[in-house]
Protein backbone atom coordinates (compact mmCIF):
# COMPACT_ATOMS: atom_id res chain seq x y z
CA UNK A 1 0.00 0.00 0.00
CA UNK A 2 1.69 3.41 -1.07
CA UNK A 3 0.04 6.18 0.45
CA UNK A 4 1.37 9.85 0.33
CA UNK A 5 2.28 10.87 3.84
CA UNK A 6 1.89 14.75 4.06
CA UNK A 7 3.87 16.43 7.17
CA UNK A 8 1.83 18.93 8.78
CA UNK A 9 3.68 21.74 7.70
CA UNK A 10 2.82 20.51 3.60
CA UNK A 11 -1.19 20.65 3.81
CA UNK A 12 -2.39 23.46 2.22
CA UNK A 13 -5.11 25.71 3.96
CA UNK A 14 -7.27 22.62 5.77
CA UNK A 15 -7.79 24.51 8.83
CA UNK A 16 -11.47 25.12 8.43
CA UNK A 17 -12.99 28.46 8.91
CA UNK A 18 -15.93 29.61 8.04
CA UNK A 19 -13.89 31.91 5.47
CA UNK A 20 -12.46 29.12 3.53
CA UNK A 21 -11.70 29.38 0.35
CA UNK A 22 -11.02 25.92 0.04
CA UNK A 23 -13.84 24.94 1.37
CA UNK A 24 -16.04 27.92 -0.54
CA UNK A 25 -14.78 25.87 -3.41
CA UNK A 26 -16.30 22.47 -2.51
CA UNK A 27 -19.39 23.52 -1.60
CA UNK A 28 -19.91 25.38 -4.99
CA UNK A 29 -19.00 21.83 -6.69
CA UNK A 30 -21.37 20.39 -4.30
CA UNK A 31 -23.87 22.30 -5.25
CA UNK A 32 -23.44 21.55 -8.85
CA UNK A 33 -23.28 18.17 -8.30
CA UNK A 34 -26.21 17.69 -5.87
CA UNK A 35 -28.57 20.62 -5.82
CA UNK A 36 -30.40 18.83 -3.18
CA UNK A 37 -28.48 19.38 -0.51
CA UNK A 38 -27.97 23.06 -0.71
CA UNK A 39 -29.85 23.74 3.10
CA UNK A 40 -26.51 21.47 4.04
CA UNK A 41 -23.88 24.12 3.22
CA UNK A 42 -24.58 26.26 6.39
CA UNK A 43 -22.11 24.84 9.03
CA UNK A 44 -22.83 25.30 12.36
CA UNK A 45 -20.27 27.75 14.09
CA UNK A 46 -20.91 25.75 17.86
CA UNK A 47 -18.79 22.55 16.47
CA UNK A 48 -15.81 23.84 15.10
CA UNK A 49 -12.33 21.96 15.56
CA UNK A 50 -8.90 22.46 17.23
CA UNK A 51 -6.93 20.51 14.58
CA UNK A 52 -7.33 20.77 11.06
CA UNK A 53 -9.58 18.55 8.93
CA UNK A 54 -8.40 15.29 8.00
CA UNK A 55 -7.96 15.69 4.11
CA UNK A 56 -10.67 14.20 2.11
CA UNK A 57 -8.85 11.21 0.17
CA UNK A 58 -8.19 9.89 3.71
CA UNK A 59 -11.19 10.14 5.50
CA UNK A 60 -13.17 8.32 2.53
CA UNK A 61 -10.19 5.51 1.80
CA UNK A 62 -9.44 4.41 5.22
CA UNK A 63 -12.39 2.87 6.51
CA UNK A 64 -14.13 0.11 9.23
CA UNK A 65 -16.96 -1.11 7.36
CA UNK A 66 -17.09 -5.27 8.44
CA UNK A 67 -19.68 -6.04 6.30
CA UNK A 68 -17.39 -5.18 3.27
CA UNK A 69 -14.09 -6.34 4.93
CA UNK A 70 -11.47 -6.28 7.52
CA UNK A 71 -8.90 -4.61 5.42
CA UNK A 72 -9.46 -0.69 5.83
CA UNK A 73 -8.16 0.01 2.72
CA UNK A 74 -10.39 -2.23 0.73
CA UNK A 75 -13.73 -1.37 1.93
CA UNK A 76 -13.89 1.57 -0.67
CA UNK A 77 -13.23 -0.62 -3.87
CA UNK A 78 -15.57 -3.65 -2.48
CA UNK A 79 -18.24 -0.97 -1.27
CA UNK A 80 -18.45 0.58 -5.16
CA UNK A 81 -21.19 -1.70 -6.19
CA UNK A 82 -23.76 -1.37 -3.31
CA UNK A 83 -26.40 0.36 -4.33
CA UNK A 84 -27.49 3.29 -1.23
CA UNK A 85 -30.45 4.33 -3.46
CA UNK A 86 -33.90 3.53 -3.09
CA UNK A 87 -33.89 3.39 0.60
CA UNK A 88 -35.97 3.50 3.25
CA UNK A 89 -35.39 4.24 7.45
CA UNK A 90 -37.97 2.31 9.47
CA UNK A 91 -39.03 4.46 12.83
CA UNK A 92 -40.52 1.72 15.36
CA UNK A 93 -40.89 0.27 18.26
CA UNK A 94 -42.38 2.10 21.80
CA UNK A 95 -43.52 5.20 20.16
CA UNK A 96 -46.89 6.77 19.31
CA UNK A 97 -46.21 7.95 15.43
CA UNK A 98 -43.87 5.11 13.77
CA UNK A 99 -42.80 5.66 10.17
CA UNK A 100 -41.10 4.32 7.18
CA UNK A 101 -39.13 7.50 5.84
CA UNK A 102 -37.80 7.24 2.02
CA UNK A 103 -34.19 8.85 2.05
CA UNK A 104 -35.66 11.67 -0.02
CA UNK A 105 -37.92 12.38 2.62
CA UNK A 106 -35.64 12.80 5.06
CA UNK A 107 -33.16 14.82 3.09
CA UNK A 108 -35.72 17.35 2.20
CA UNK A 109 -37.97 17.41 6.08
CA UNK A 110 -34.32 17.63 7.89
CA UNK A 111 -32.14 20.47 9.04
CA UNK A 112 -29.44 19.68 7.13
CA UNK A 113 -26.44 21.21 8.72
CA UNK A 114 -22.87 21.18 8.60
CA UNK A 115 -21.00 20.12 11.23
CA UNK A 116 -17.42 19.74 11.86
CA UNK A 117 -16.33 16.60 14.46
CA UNK A 118 -13.66 14.45 15.97
CA UNK A 119 -14.33 10.92 15.08
CA UNK A 120 -12.16 8.26 17.50
CA UNK A 121 -11.83 5.05 16.65
CA UNK A 122 -11.83 1.88 19.07
CA UNK A 123 -8.47 1.30 17.52
CA UNK A 124 -6.92 4.63 18.30
CA UNK A 125 -6.68 5.95 15.04
CA UNK A 126 -8.61 9.47 14.87
CA UNK A 127 -9.86 11.73 11.93
CA UNK A 128 -12.10 15.35 11.83
CA UNK A 129 -14.38 15.80 9.39
CA UNK A 130 -17.31 18.02 7.99
CA UNK A 131 -20.40 16.19 8.17
CA UNK A 132 -23.61 17.07 6.58
CA UNK A 133 -26.56 15.81 8.54
CA UNK A 134 -29.01 16.81 11.34
CA UNK A 135 -29.93 15.92 14.84
CA UNK A 136 -30.51 12.46 15.35
CA UNK A 137 -33.69 14.10 17.87
CA UNK A 138 -35.11 15.67 14.80
CA UNK A 139 -36.68 12.34 13.34
CA UNK A 140 -36.96 10.46 16.91
CA UNK A 141 -39.17 13.13 18.39
CA UNK A 142 -41.30 13.18 15.43
CA UNK A 143 -42.01 9.54 16.61
CA UNK A 144 -43.36 10.08 20.00
CA UNK A 145 -41.73 7.83 21.87
CA UNK A 146 -43.84 6.65 24.93
CA UNK A 147 -42.87 6.33 28.70
CA UNK A 148 -41.69 3.20 28.33
CA UNK A 149 -38.72 3.97 25.40
CA UNK A 150 -35.58 4.01 27.73
CA UNK A 151 -33.19 3.16 24.45
CA UNK A 152 -32.81 3.17 20.90
CA UNK A 153 -31.48 0.79 18.87
CA UNK A 154 -30.35 1.39 15.40
CA UNK A 155 -29.83 -1.42 12.89
CA UNK A 156 -28.04 -1.57 9.58
CA UNK A 157 -28.51 -3.26 5.98
CA UNK A 158 -27.94 -7.03 5.67
CA UNK A 159 -27.64 -7.18 1.89
CA UNK A 160 -25.00 -10.48 1.71
CA UNK A 161 -25.29 -9.97 -2.00
CA UNK A 162 -23.09 -6.91 -1.76
CA UNK A 163 -21.39 -7.54 1.25
CA UNK A 164 -18.36 -9.84 0.66
CA UNK A 165 -17.40 -9.49 4.72
CA UNK A 166 -21.11 -10.56 5.75
CA UNK A 167 -20.65 -13.51 3.38
CA UNK A 168 -17.15 -14.46 4.71
CA UNK A 169 -17.73 -13.32 8.68
CA UNK A 170 -19.78 -15.78 9.37
CA UNK A 171 -19.19 -15.97 12.87
CA UNK A 172 -20.22 -12.53 13.64
CA UNK A 173 -24.06 -11.94 14.59
CA UNK A 174 -25.24 -9.63 11.46
CA UNK A 175 -26.70 -7.60 11.03
CA UNK A 176 -24.64 -4.54 12.47
CA UNK A 177 -26.69 -3.53 15.49
CA UNK A 178 -25.65 -0.81 18.09
CA UNK A 179 -28.18 0.98 20.44
CA UNK A 180 -27.74 4.40 22.68
CA UNK A 181 -29.98 5.08 25.81
CA UNK A 182 -33.07 7.86 25.00
CA UNK A 183 -31.45 10.51 26.58
CA UNK A 184 -27.82 9.94 24.34
CA UNK A 185 -29.65 9.92 21.52
CA UNK A 186 -31.71 12.54 22.45
CA UNK A 187 -28.43 15.06 22.86
CA UNK A 188 -28.26 18.11 20.73
CA UNK A 189 -24.45 15.96 20.05
CA UNK A 190 -26.29 12.73 18.26
CA UNK A 191 -26.06 13.60 14.50
CA UNK A 192 -27.67 11.46 11.55
CA UNK A 193 -25.06 12.01 8.98
CA UNK A 194 -26.11 12.07 4.77
CA UNK A 195 -23.06 13.63 3.74
CA UNK A 196 -19.27 14.61 3.64
CA UNK A 197 -17.16 17.23 2.36
CA UNK A 198 -20.07 18.78 1.20
CA UNK A 199 -21.24 15.40 -1.10
CA UNK A 200 -23.46 12.38 -0.26
CA UNK A 201 -22.22 10.12 1.62
CA UNK A 202 -19.69 7.66 0.02
CA UNK A 203 -20.82 3.89 -0.02
CA UNK A 204 -17.79 3.33 2.13
CA UNK A 205 -18.41 5.72 5.11
CA UNK A 206 -22.02 4.76 5.55
CA UNK A 207 -24.35 5.41 2.72
CA UNK A 208 -26.58 6.67 2.35
CA UNK A 209 -27.83 7.10 6.70
CA UNK A 210 -25.03 6.96 9.44
CA UNK A 211 -24.71 7.89 12.95
CA UNK A 212 -22.47 9.97 14.53
CA UNK A 213 -21.70 10.34 18.16
CA UNK A 214 -18.66 11.83 18.72
CA UNK A 215 -18.24 11.47 21.96
CA UNK A 216 -18.13 7.57 22.02
CA UNK A 217 -15.84 5.53 19.83
CA UNK A 218 -16.71 5.06 16.33
CA UNK A 219 -17.94 1.39 16.25
CA UNK A 220 -21.36 3.39 18.34
CA UNK A 221 -21.64 5.47 14.96
CA UNK A 222 -24.33 2.22 12.78
CA UNK A 223 -23.47 2.94 9.09
CA UNK A 224 -26.43 2.32 6.44
CA UNK A 225 -29.17 2.25 8.95
CA UNK A 226 -31.98 0.74 8.18
CA UNK A 227 -34.10 0.64 11.45
CA UNK A 228 -34.39 3.02 14.53
CA UNK A 229 -36.52 0.87 17.40
CA UNK A 230 -37.35 2.62 20.91
CA UNK A 231 -37.14 -0.28 23.42
CA UNK A 232 -37.61 -0.46 27.03
CA UNK A 233 -34.35 -2.92 28.26
CA UNK A 234 -30.75 -1.88 27.26
CA UNK A 235 -30.50 -4.40 24.23
CA UNK A 236 -27.45 -6.18 22.99
CA UNK A 237 -25.28 -4.67 20.66
CA UNK A 238 -23.03 -5.95 17.80
CA UNK A 239 -19.34 -5.50 19.38
CA UNK A 240 -20.45 -6.32 23.31
CA UNK A 241 -22.11 -9.70 21.43
CA UNK A 242 -19.11 -10.85 19.03
CA UNK A 243 -16.16 -9.57 22.11
CA UNK A 244 -17.93 -9.40 25.48
CA UNK A 245 -14.53 -8.59 27.19
CA UNK A 246 -13.45 -6.06 24.49
CA UNK A 247 -16.26 -3.96 24.00
CA UNK A 248 -18.89 -2.47 26.45
CA UNK A 249 -22.48 -0.76 26.22
CA UNK A 250 -21.43 3.26 26.30
CA UNK A 251 -17.66 3.27 25.02
CA UNK A 252 -17.21 6.58 26.10
CA UNK A 253 -14.32 7.98 24.96
CA UNK A 254 -11.97 7.79 28.20
CA UNK A 255 -8.15 7.85 28.12
CA UNK A 256 -7.77 6.27 31.55
CA UNK A 257 -9.69 2.79 30.62
CA UNK A 258 -7.59 1.41 28.52
CA UNK A 259 -8.95 -1.30 26.19
CA UNK A 260 -7.94 -4.97 26.90
CA UNK A 261 -5.36 -5.06 24.62
CA UNK A 262 -3.87 -1.73 24.25
CA UNK A 263 -4.18 2.13 25.75
CA UNK A 264 -6.40 4.40 24.82
CA UNK A 265 -4.54 7.85 26.21
CA UNK A 266 -3.01 8.37 22.89
CA UNK A 267 -4.78 8.39 19.35
CA UNK A 268 -3.08 8.81 16.18
CA UNK A 269 -4.69 11.06 13.01
CA UNK A 270 -5.06 9.77 9.60
CA UNK A 271 -3.07 9.61 7.19
CA UNK A 272 0.22 10.45 8.52
CA UNK A 273 -0.38 9.01 12.26
CA UNK A 274 0.23 11.75 14.35
CA UNK A 275 0.13 11.06 17.83
CA UNK A 276 -2.10 13.23 20.27
CA UNK A 277 -3.13 12.86 24.02
CA UNK A 278 -6.92 11.43 23.66
CA UNK A 279 -9.30 13.89 25.39
CA UNK A 280 -12.09 12.67 28.06
CA UNK A 281 -15.22 11.94 25.91
CA UNK A 282 -13.13 13.07 22.52
CA UNK A 283 -13.08 16.89 24.20
CA UNK A 284 -17.02 16.88 23.74
CA UNK A 285 -17.86 17.20 27.67
CA UNK A 286 -19.02 19.95 27.88
CA UNK A 287 -21.75 18.51 25.60
CA UNK A 288 -22.27 15.09 27.52
CA UNK A 289 -20.61 14.71 30.44
CA UNK A 290 -23.55 16.10 32.52
CA UNK A 291 -25.41 12.72 31.22
CA UNK A 292 -22.88 10.03 33.24
CA UNK A 293 -21.70 9.27 36.78
CA UNK A 294 -18.37 7.94 35.47
CA UNK A 295 -19.27 4.30 36.12
CA UNK A 296 -20.53 3.77 32.65
CA UNK A 297 -18.07 1.23 30.29
N1 LIG B 1 -22.64 -1.14 9.88
C1 LIG B 1 -21.43 -0.82 10.36
N2 LIG B 1 -21.26 0.37 10.94
C2 LIG B 1 -20.04 0.71 11.42
C3 LIG B 1 -18.95 -0.20 11.37
C4 LIG B 1 -19.17 -1.46 10.75
O1 LIG B 1 -18.26 -2.31 10.64
N3 LIG B 1 -20.41 -1.73 10.25
N4 LIG B 1 -17.73 0.16 11.90
C5 LIG B 1 -17.74 1.21 12.93
C6 LIG B 1 -16.41 1.67 13.29
S1 LIG B 1 -15.47 0.61 14.24
C7 LIG B 1 -15.95 2.91 12.97
S2 LIG B 1 -14.48 3.49 13.56
C8 LIG B 1 -16.71 3.78 12.03
C9 LIG B 1 -15.82 4.15 10.86
O2 LIG B 1 -16.42 5.12 10.04
P1 LIG B 1 -15.65 5.65 8.75
O3 LIG B 1 -15.22 4.47 7.94
O4 LIG B 1 -16.62 6.53 8.05
O5 LIG B 1 -14.46 6.40 9.26
O6 LIG B 1 -17.89 3.16 11.54
C10 LIG B 1 -18.61 2.40 12.51
N5 LIG B 1 -19.87 1.96 11.96
MO1 LIG C 1 -13.83 1.89 15.10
Amino acid sequence: MLIRIPRPWQIPDRIATPESVYYKRRQILALAAFPSILPALTRNPEFMLDRPLTEEWAATSYNNYYEFSTNKQQIKDLAKSFKPRPWTLEITGLCAKPKIWSIEEIEKQMPIEERLYRHRCVEAWAMAVPWLGFPLSELLKRAEPNSKAKFVRFISVNRPDEMPGIRYSGNYPWPYYEALRLNEAMNPLAFLVTGIYGKPLPNQNGAPIRLATPWKYGFKSTKAIVKIEFVENQPNTFWNTAVPKEYGFYANVNPKLPHARWSQAVEQLIPNMERVATQPYNGYAKWVAHMYNGSEI
